[in-house]
């Protein structure tokens, strides 16, 4: 074989096993990927609630409050889903989750796009905006708990 062919196999075959063993490494345990996921949502839902406040009057509006804590949901909205691979069952996930995993998926990548908008409003300090994206916002978590989440 050439070369150049040997380097190529021989790279490929490096990242294929480095990306396997970190997707087997990162959680050790189903209880590992509950606890990660849930802690997620736990964060998000903090800065979520908060934002929520102000959208709803409860607290003073502070642009740079809100438009941190969007960020912090925008960023962490794409952490869970990694946890609930096979074999994760438990928690507060319904089998659902697994038995339909495309309809779960959707409803991620909805939730996704909708705190993104939130985010670009937050960014901009737009109240009314932030105001729309946030019930939108809200609207997809709500959806998914209703199909997904054990009550
Ligand atoms: C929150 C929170 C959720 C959503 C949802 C919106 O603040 O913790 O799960 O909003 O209740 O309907």
């Amino acid at each position: 074989m050439m070369k150049l062919q040997k380097f190529v196999l021989a790279s490929i075959t490096t990242v294929l096993t480095i990306g396997t063993g970190l997707a087997f490494a990162q959680f050790q345990k189903p209880e590992d990927a509950i606890k990660y996921r849930q802690s997620a949502f736990t964060v998000m839902a903090n800065s979520f609630g908060k934002i929520g406040a102000a959208v709803k009057g409860e607290a003073p509006y502070n642009k740079d409050e809100v438009a941190k804590n969007a960020a912090i949901v925008a960023t962490l909205s794409s952490l869970p889903w990694q946890a609930f691979g096979p074999g994760t069952e438990g928690g507060k996930a319904q089998a659902d989750v697994w038995s339909d995993n495309a309809k779960f998926k959707a409803a991620a990548d909805k939730m996704q796009l909708a705190v993104a908008d939130l985010n670009k409003a937050a960014q901009s300090g737009d109240l009314d905006s932030i105001k729309k994206t946030f019930g939108a916002a809200g609207a997809t978590c709500k959806g998914c708990h209703d199909d997904f989440k054990k009550k």
